[in-house]
């Protein structure tokens, strides 16, 4: 079992220990109903604590436990909390740190709250699909009122305690301890304190009234207002209903109607996507080879080689961290131009109320400049952001080699480039990694750690957690061309060139994968990123992988010098100084020439093709990632994608999604795929890590 039962004096003490955050799995149930059943039992026991060990009072249910048999085993939560509701004993929740979720229902089923101050506090299960199952939607309006438990149980975010104990009227914190220190003490005394009273005596929250004065006018305007902001979400909503049913129910009513909705989001791919991606995204930060506890240097000082998009970006990250950065540039104009950008950025954000001119003024006085790789010699962790050519590369790292103080981290920002090579301009292999930021670099979450054959096992366990500090996302790919994310897009935008010749045109692509959920087509994308960047790599296919073919219409494109809004043209048109994608008849007319040229005849293909074409590329493309040992978990790969290239988060990522679909589904399409003449044949073959799991019944991850 893992909640822990002594008894101090006439208190008994119930201890939930289930690391890392007292997740409210089965054994830890059963500790509590135990638990409570000794303390009933034992006369000398007068009252009873519950408290949690560790970092955390409960995060909650355990999570890793949905979707098992055990997640609903008696003593399922609602059941605990019923327990806890029935004690003919006062119970006190000594409550520190964060209480979410399943942790504070159960909370809210005890008579008495002692909370530590600075507590997180939140019912977060939207973030999941869900929403709170196990009582929290009727019995948090009956302490924080109908408005204020709505909002926190529609946005899921936290509150800290201080502030909730402050609110007129609130019963969630019956005491608001003195310190953390003090808490479990406090909530001795309490409960010694009430020690005694039975039966009416006892405060329970689902006696409280909860109404709102007015009414169904009153949800209407929430489901309103949620409705708008919950596209392609179903949880916000149910929230609401859930909240409602409190205001107008009974008790047990409400409780019944909770867990009526509460069961129907469970199993939606939106939640089930969702859940996935809360897994994903911690395993990412999990490198199969690298124990937890590897020893990290420690990161008090960071240079940034290039004062130019990506290296201003870059270096905000650091700053925002309060991380010290030194950029070196190698001119003065450079370096102004750099500085300049960088100032744009903060007094924008300032200018709209996101930051504080204090914190704008400190982040500023972080930075310094420099001409001289002298001056790089005390920097910890020094990353490149220059010109994407090998030779310009070699010139930098040797330089750094020659300055940098051992142990420094030498990171490139390359995102083509091969690390093992920019690793073998040094005597320092094992101290180089790739650190590929996704532009821009100050806001896009994605961080791609390219491991080297030598990067040392300190080095990637010192950025995974350099990463987490500057609020990164980060995802290890190994060294390969276009490590995970740009080897993956290649491949999905060369089925879009296809799809051109045989009878698309880019304003129907981009729309049916924006309906599909993707933030961008790839053709907006394409204008956006600039189509010069596509044509280089094309080029360079042409030598290194003649066997790789592509629409040419793409190229016809950026030979009229149509690379997209930076040239006021693309495969749209644009106005001058607007962002809005204007369909071009001269690209319609470009693609209808070329298919003339080529002797094809355009066939009318419909969006749910578009869709498999482009995302299945990704599927297929990421299982040979896989195979490859580019990526170690289907779910780095979505990551990737979610946070880098605008993949819908309520369909979970390309892996997740296929997963859902079905390999077998995703296979047979492929085979179709391969059948089309004007397709890349070999491509489309499942890769023979689809065609194993296709086998075997299994999915991804
Ligand atoms: N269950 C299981 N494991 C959990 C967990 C949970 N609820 N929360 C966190 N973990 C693991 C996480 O996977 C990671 O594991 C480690 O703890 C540290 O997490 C019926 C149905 C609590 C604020 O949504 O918001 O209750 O990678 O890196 O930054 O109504 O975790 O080390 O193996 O995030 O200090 C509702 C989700 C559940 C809270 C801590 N609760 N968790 O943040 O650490 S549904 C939540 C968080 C529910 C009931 C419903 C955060 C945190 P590993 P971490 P952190």
């Amino acid at each position: 079992m893992t909640a822990e039962y002594k008894v101090l004096g006439e208190v008994a003490v119930i201890t939930l220990a289930n690391p890392p955050v007292n997740g409210l799995g089965f054994a830890t149930r059963v500790g509590i109903t135990d638990g409570l059943a000794k303390a009933l039992a034992d006369d000398a026991v007068t009252s009873i604590v519950i408290t949690g060990a560790g970092k955390a009072f409960s995060g909650g249910a355990d999570i890793k436990e949905f979707g098992t048999p055990k997640a609903l085993q008696d003593p399922n939560l609602l059941s605990v909390i019923l327990a806890l509701e029935a004690s003919t004993k006062p119970i006190v929740a000594a409550i520190h740190s964060v209480c979410m979720g399943g942790g504070l229902e159960l909370a809210l089923g005890c008579h008495y709250r002692v909370v530590a101050p600075g507590t997180s506090i939140a019912l977060p299960e939207v973030k999941l699909g869900l929403l709170p199952g196990a009582g929290g939607t009727q019995r948090l309006p009956r302490v924080l009122g109908v408005e204020t438990a709505l909002n926190m149980i529609v946005s899921g975010e936290a509150v800290k305690s201080e502030m909730l104990a402050g609110l007129p009227g609130q019963k969630l914190i019956d005491q608001l301890a003195g310190s953390a220190e003090s808490l479990f003490d406090e909530a001795v005394i309490y409960a010694k304190s009430v020690a005694g009273k039975t039966g009416d005596a006892l405060p329970l929250v689902r006696n409280l009234p909860c109404k709102h004065p007015q009414g169904d006018a009153y949800f209407q305007f929430a489901r309103n207002m949620v409705g708008g902001m919950s596209k392609n979400y179903p949880a916000p909503l149910k929230c609401v209903d859930a909240v409602a049913a409190a205001a107008k129910m009974k008790f047990d009513d409400g409780l019944a109607e909770e867990r009526r909705l509460f069961t129907g989001l469970m199993f939606t791919p939106e939640s089930i996507a969702l859940r996935h991606l809360f897994m994903a995204e911690r395993a990412a930060s999990k490198i199969p080879d690298v124990a937890d506890d590897t020893p990290k240097r420690e990161i008090k000082s960071v240079a940034v080689i290039g004062a130019g998009t990506m290296g201003g970006g870059i270096s905000m990250n650091f700053l925002n961290a309060g991380i010290p950065v030194k950029i070196l540039e190698m001119k003065q104009e450079a370096l102004d131009r750099g500085l300049a950008t960088i100032k744009r950025n903060y007094e924008a954000q300032v200018k709209k109320g996101k930051l504080k001119q204090d914190k704008y003024e400190q982040r500023m006085a972080l930075l310094t400049t420099t001409l001289s790789y002298d001056e790089l010699k005390d920097a910890d962790l020094i990353i490149e952001a220059v010109f994407e050519e090998l030779g310009v590369k070699e010139k930098v790292f040797k330089e750094l080699d020659r300055v940098a103080k051992p142990g420094a981290i030498l990171a490139s920002n390359t995102s083509t480039l091969d690390v093992d090579k920019i690793a073998a301009f040094t005597e320092r292999p094992q101290d180089v990694v790739g650190m590929h930021f996704f532009s821009p670099a100050n806001v896009m979450k994605l961080l791609e750690v390219v491991r080297g054959a030598k990067t040392g096992k300190d080095v990637l366990a010192t950025v995974m957690g350099v990463a987490k500090k500057i609020k990164k996302t980060a995802v290890v790919s190994g060294v390969c061309d276009g490590f995970i994310g740009n080897r993956m897009i290649e491949q999905y935008s060369r089925q879009a060139g296809f799809l051109l010749d045989e009878g698309a045109t880019p304003q129907q692509v981009d729309r049916a994968v924006e309906k599909f959920g993707f933030a961008m087509g790839p053709f907006r994308m394409g204008d956006l990123a600039g189509n010069d960047i596509g044509w280089a790599i094309r080029k360079r296919r042409a030598t290194e992988r003649a066997d790789m073919k592509y629409s040419r219409t793409a190229d016809k494109l950026c030979e009229l010098g149509r690379f997209g809004q930076k040239t006021g043209a693309g495969w749209y048109d644009y106005q001058a100084g607007k962002r809005d994608a204007i369909p071009s008849q001269v690209v319609l007319d470009l693609i209808e020439q070329h298919r003339k040229d080529e002797g094809i005849v355009p066939r009318k293909i419909s969006d749910e093709e578009i869709v498999q074409r482009l995302v299945y590329a990704l599927v297929n493309e990421g299982a040979r990632i896989l195979e490859d040992g580019i990526a170690s978990k289907s779910g780095d790969i979505d990551m990737v994608y979610l946070t880098g290239y605008g993949f819908p988060i309520w369909r979970g990522g390309p892996m997740h999604y296929a997963s859902q679909v079905g390999l077998y589904n995703v296979a047979e399409a492929m085979k179709r795929f391969a059948k089309n003449p004007r397709d890349d044949g070999n491509f489309w073959e499942p890769a023979p890590l689809i065609q194993k799991l296709v086998a075997e019944g299994k999915s991804f991850g």
